[in-house]
């Protein structure tokens, strides 16, 4: 049988393996872990509200009820608001930077997460998540500057996320794997459940929103043939050969669930350039970058399509990106196909 080790237990063994560690990285694992039980509790209820008649209910501050969203973005704040460990905080919910409150200190790192993605999805019991990234402060003392949160993701600390689904999972790496962790809400403990994921070297699945498939360009519509098995090797460079096609096609609408089931199962997911969104839809700081560390460390790759995902520097908090994540050999093959057929611009 398995060793019981819970989240709190695996964080402070890896940061025995750093003598030099002063802790403050490992509490603030453990803040996000905390983070995810509160989110996991309360998206649990989601379908409840009418029911149970919280919606619009008023809390103990007298405040009405909030989307999941906003209740998981202000948890994850609230959280890390003080302890020290964060000079700074940026959110897919907030245009700009969040500071830490005055009466607080300062700390090295910055975080940086999207508090509930795919949450659209919720009304539909659909499998949401949260994803955070994790940097060592640029700026020397006193409250972080936006330039901590723009650092490409080659220097991330850390990255990870959470995803609600039948159950609760954490998954993160600093560098070192990418861990497992299940909830079991029994306890309220993360227990480790898989230990040092690696993604198949077999993919099973491909995920994209075929909807948009006339408005990728060229070398995308050729790749996604070349993933049904569709189109012959050409191009001959790249990755994988045609022998793992055609993949099934999976695709939840919820980058949290496509991509964890394709970390685990083997795969790739692409959200490519299209006329709506000519930059990409998914944002580079706090969903392209902290899943491509993820997916690299598991054996992985990511890019937006011409470079790894993990050099592109930000130049703003909110910049979208392509991007195409998974098997290392598929994505590679993606980059082929739009080097050989691209000029570049969606239709
Ligand atoms: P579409 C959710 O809004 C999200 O940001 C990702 O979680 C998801 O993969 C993608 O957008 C879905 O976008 O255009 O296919 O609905």
């Amino acid at each position: 049988m398995d060793q019981l080790i819970t989240i709190e237990r695996f964080i402070i063994d890896q940061e025995r393996e750093y003598p030099q560690a002063t802790g403050i990285f490992s509490r603030l694992l453990e803040d996000m872990a905390l983070a995810a039980k509160i989110i996991s509790r309360e998206t649990r209820r989601a379908g409840l509200t009418q029911i149970l008649g919280m919606a619009g209910r008023v809390n103990v501050q007298g405040e009405q009820q909030m989307k999941l969203d906003i209740f998981a973005n202000e948890t994850i704040i609230r959280i890390n608001s003080y302890g020290g460990r964060l000079a700074a905080m940026a959110s897919e919910e907030a245009d700009d930077l969040i500071h830490i409150p005055p009466e607080y200190a300062c700390g090295k790192y910055v975080l940086i997460f999207d508090p509930l993605d795919g949450s659209s999805n919720i009304d539909a019991n659909i499998s949401v998540g949260t994803i955070f990234a994790i940097h060592r402060r640029k700026s020397f003392d006193g409250c972080g500057v936006i330039e901590d949160c723009l650092q490409p993701g080659r220097t991330l600390a850390a990255a990870g996320y959470v995803i609600y689904g039948p159950s609760t999972m954490m998954v993160y790496t600093t560098g070192n794997g990418v861990h497992g962790f299940t909830l079991d809400p029994t306890l309220g403990e993360f227990l480790l459940s898989h230990p040092n994921i690696s993604i198949p070297a077999q993919p099973k699945y491909y995920s994209a929103n075929h909807s948009y498939e006339p408005h990728w360009t060229n070398g995308v519509q050729h790749y996604t043939r070349w993933l049904q098995g569709r189109e012959p090797m050409n191009p001959e460079k790249g990755g994988m050969d045609a022998s793992a096609c055609p993949l099934s096609a999976r695709y939840v609408g919820s980058l949290v669930a496509d991509f964890h089931r394709n970390l685990l199962e083997g795969g790739v997911y692409y959200y490519p350039a299209d006329t709506k969104f000519p930059q990409g839809k998914l944002r580079l700081t706090y969903e392209a970058a902290p899943l491509a560390f993820i997916a690299q460390q598991a054996g992985g790759y990511g890019s937006n399509g011409q470079q790894p995902i993990l050099d592109i520097h930000p130049r703003s908090l909110h910049e979208r990106t392509p991007l195409f994540i998974g098997n290392t050999g598929l994505v590679r093959k993606a980059e082929a196909f739009i080097a050989q057929d691209d000029n570049g611009t969606p239709k």
